[in-house]
């Protein structure tokens, strides 16, 4: 074994905190709900159970209208802020209020058939009800436009939390109530990678607004201060619905099969809207203005993961790819540089982060651009090689952004780049 294999493993250990694992020790000490997902592969390559086991511990903080939390607070530590107390959503296990990228079904059904696909696998069944419920959750409090696209109502939610596509609406959401709060987070690491204060009080206002109506996902969708169609999370519903049919095909579930062949459809549809001509790219646009946010970011390349796009669309992403070449010595930056508001340390406004860059190259592989998927796959070695397990990294130097250690950056070394 490789002494970075060794590593990786042994980060998963170090931040498993018994049937969950935090993303990393101190900046993040709970359970994160993409993180969970990508971490179970980690764990999948050599402690099958514990892969398992992590997503099991994290729908166990399922709500019962479907969601499935942003963060699941197992016990409380004063080291995070907005912490448990904040949110007071009132749960048990005590959670957020907001939900984060819906990966989960695909990562099921990647586990699920790494075992030889037994539609009678009983670990499958429970979380693919889960995967169902959330999905529903999603179309039933998220598609106003009845387009199959996702609407967030708090940027948190996007797992992409300071990306620029989110300034403009940002911008508009009312800080004068905050009141005093003591951020952590920039006590951890450096500030300069981290949001600004006056983009964190806007996400302290947009959570206030949610726990004021005592989280009423009805009355946030409708009239909360901020909202966005995701991209991102756009593309990775419709790809999670593909692999939840997959699931629900093997084990001849009928109704559901009718249910997402429709939601199928209605998204492959309604992307089309996502489209920025002049961008030559997929990007979120609000839901209140219908402004397309016009930036190329490492999300609009998840078109392939998706299985979205024309030929000529599809040139025109391989062709911004080819682009970005130019600025960038590593793929995929989380904003091209360039733009407004890049920064390739600040967190998603340039900084390469390795789970969506593994998510762009499985799309390019499907796709058949497989010099490209390969690329991504060893730029991302490169960077764990030379800088460690970081959250994120520099696309121009490779150094490492954000905290150490890294759950997720260790599973991506284990399950895909190594
Ligand atoms: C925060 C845990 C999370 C990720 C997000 C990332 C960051 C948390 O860390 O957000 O408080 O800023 O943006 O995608 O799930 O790793």
């Amino acid at each position: 074994m490789t002494d970075l294999n060794a590593q990786a493993r042994d980060i998963l250990i170090r931040n498993d905190r018994g049937g969950y694992t935090v993303p990393t020790h101190g900046l993040y000490p709970y359970q994160w709900n993409w993180d969970s997902a990508f971490v179970a592969l980690g764990f999948a390559e050599f402690d099958r159970d514990r892969a398992w086991q992590e997503i099991e511990t994290l729908i166990s903080g399922q709500w019962d209208d479907g969601m499935i939390p942003h963060i699941i607070f197992h016990k409380d530590d004063p080291g995070y802020f907005p912490g448990p107390s904040v949110w007071a959503t009132g749960k048990t296990p005590a959670t957020s209020g907001i939900t984060q990228p819906p990966v989960l079904a695909t990562i099921v059904r990647k586990l699920w058939e790494d075992e030889g696909a037994d539609p009678t696998h009983s670990r499958m069944r429970r979380l693919y009800d889960a995967c169902l419920k959330s999905h529903r959750w999603f179309h039933v409090f998220r598609d106003p436009k009845a387009n199959g696209l996702v609407m967030v109502t708090h940027n948190w939610e996007t797992g992409r939390d300071n990306s620029s596509e989110w300034d403009d609406a940002l911008a508009r959401v009312d800080t004068s109530n905050v009141g005093d709060y003591q951020r952590r987070d920039t006590g951890h690491v450096d500030a300069a990678m981290r949001p600004t204060q006056n983009e964190y009080d806007r996400y302290v206002a947009i959570l206030q607004f949610g726990r004021n109506c005592g989280w009423n996902h009805r009355e946030i969708a409708d009239n909360g201060p901020f909202r966005m169609i995701d991209v991102g999370m756009s593309m990775e519903l419709l790809r999670a619905n593909r692999d939840l049919l997959a699931m629900a095909k093997a084990m001849g579930d009928a109704a559901v099969i009718v249910e997402l062949e429709a939601r199928i459809a209605l998204s492959e549809k309604g992307m089309d809207w996502l489209w920025n001509e002049e961008a030559g790219a997929y990007c979120s646009r609000d839901a209140t203005t219908d402004q397309s946010s016009g930036l190329v970011t490492n999300a609009s390349f998840l078109a392939f993961y998706a299985g979205v796009g024309n030929s000529t669309q599809r040139a025109r992403l391989i062709a911004a790819l080819e682009r970005i070449t130019g600025s960038a010595t590593y793929l995929v930056p989380s904003l091209e540089a360039g733009s407004r508001a890049y920064d390739h340390k600040r967190y998603w406004r340039g900084p390469i982060w390795l789970v969506v860059s593994y998510m762009v190259a499985q799309g390019l592989v499907e796709a058949g651009h497989n010099a490209w998927a390969d690329r991504i796959c060893s730029d991302s070695a490169r960077l764990i090689e030379k800088s460690g397990f970081y959250e994120s990294f520099s696309p121009e130097d490779g150094s490492g952004s954000g905290g150490p250690d890294f759950s997720w950056t260790a599973a991506m070394w284990l399950a895909w780049c190594s």
